[in-house]
């Protein structure tokens, strides 16, 4: 606590002290300190003196707003101790321990042939400890032919999973592509091992088609019946299908699902583009007994650029809290472009801001947390 409180006397002399930076080392031992009612700054304790410009450190003006959970409260459960494997329950999502409602809320990483710097166990921490995230995903980028960008990702991915493991919170795995369907073969390869790896994890969530285009459901649903048997050899958890349309159209799926177990459907909007047409479509869908999970969704345009559209995403959580749907928001970034959460390396831009404020408004107070 001594060495915490030098270091927030050295914070409290930094003017640059607003952003929402990510340590680059462990913050496992992060402790929460307060320095009045409407002041929190979350400082690495050990090793971190040359650290204290990286240090997590929310602005007053943004915790005004939030409650913090003490340190002691994160290590006691964890939404996957709690909750247990994520399964589906007619059109719900459910926890295999609680058999209740789970819905949880987080972040995605980005093409990870584009920003693997982001994909580290300190992300991790930081977006479990600062963020809240109960969930994060791995965007492992693959090309519209169907084979991966970049198989240097691969290792990363799993440093990823294995925090994610080590910190109790879901992972999903999505298979980033806009193509996946011309070569099955790819996707069945990776995810069979994949699933032997990780699959008796149960946070571990496999996603294998992002994104079909302008396709059939026909053509997805055959990828998904193809895909789903190898991942079938060792894991019973979860799987998250999409749909045609950048997986928009989620009443074809409901009126003619892909057959198997414990198979959800993604549902992907931009709340700058996607309106109020889209969630008629998802109640119709939720109506006609399908689960939906939102693994991507973002603030602004669906180009990943613009400005925040507030009205339309508070229109989007509203009925996301009604109908009780997990999310992960696009994305763990800094490229110069409106959906990013940072404006560079750790720096939060306005996005970020407003996203973390977001996903902590929901996971603060969950059940797994005791409340
Ligand atoms: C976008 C990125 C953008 C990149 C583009 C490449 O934000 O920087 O140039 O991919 O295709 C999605 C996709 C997701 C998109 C995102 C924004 O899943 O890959 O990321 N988006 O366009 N679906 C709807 C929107």
């Amino acid at each position: 606590m001594k060495k915490a409180v030098i270091l927030l006397l050295m914070c409290a002399m930094l003017t640059g002290c607003e952003t929402g930076a990510a340590s680059d080392v462990s913050v496992q031992t992060t402790e929460q300190i307060t320095v009045t009612a409407a002041e929190t700054i979350s400082i690495a304790d050990e090793a971190s003196a040359e650290a204290t410009q990286k240090a997590t450190e929310i602005s007053a003006e943004e915790t005004t707003k939030t409650t913090e959970v003490s340190e002691t409260e994160k290590t006691e459960s964890t939404p996957v101790a709690y909750y247990g494997e994520i399964i589906t329950d007619g059109n719900k999502l459910v926890g295999k321990n609680t058999g209740e409602t789970v819905r949880v809320t987080g972040m995605s990483f980005f093409w990870s042939n584009w920003s693997q710097k982001y994909y580290t166990a300190d992300y991790v921490d930081y977006l479990v400890d600062d963020y809240n995230c109960e969930i994060v995903r791995c965007s492992y980028g693959v090309q519209d032919n169907g084979v991966p960008h970049d198989k240097s990702c691969e290792p990363l991915i799993e440093d990823v999973i294995e925090q994610a493991i080590e910190r109790g919170v879901y992972v999903i795995v999505d298979w980033h592509s806009h193509g996946a369907h011309n070569n099955p073969d790819e996707a069945i390869a990776y995810f069979e091992q994949l699933a032997e790896k990780y699959g008796s994890y149960d946070n571990v969530i496999f996603e294998i088609y992002n994104e079909p285009t302008q396709v059939s459901w026909d053509t997805v649903k055959a990828y998904a019946e193809k895909v789903i048997p190898a991942i079938r050899k060792y894991s019973d958890n979860l799987v998250i299908v999409g749909s045609p349309t950048w997986s928009q159209d989620v009443l074809l799926a409901a009126d003619n699902p892909v057959n198997g177990e414990n198979i959800a459907y993604t549902l992907h909007f931009y709340a700058g583009t996607h309106k109020q047409w889209l969630r008629d479509n998802a109640d119709k869908a939720l109506e006609k007994g399908i689960p939906l999970f939102v693994t991507e969704w973002g603030s602004v345009n669906a180009d990943g650029n613009g400005s925040i559209d507030r009205t339309s995403t508070e229109e989007w959580f509203e009925w996301m809290d009604k109908n009780n749907i997990s999310s992960c928001n696009w994305a763990v970034n800094d490229k110069d472009e409106g959906s990013s959460i940072f404006k560079q390396d750790s720096i939060l831009s306005e996005t970020g801001k407003y996203i973390m404020e977001l996903i902590r408004e929901r996971t603060e107070n969950a059940e797994w947390r005791g409340n």
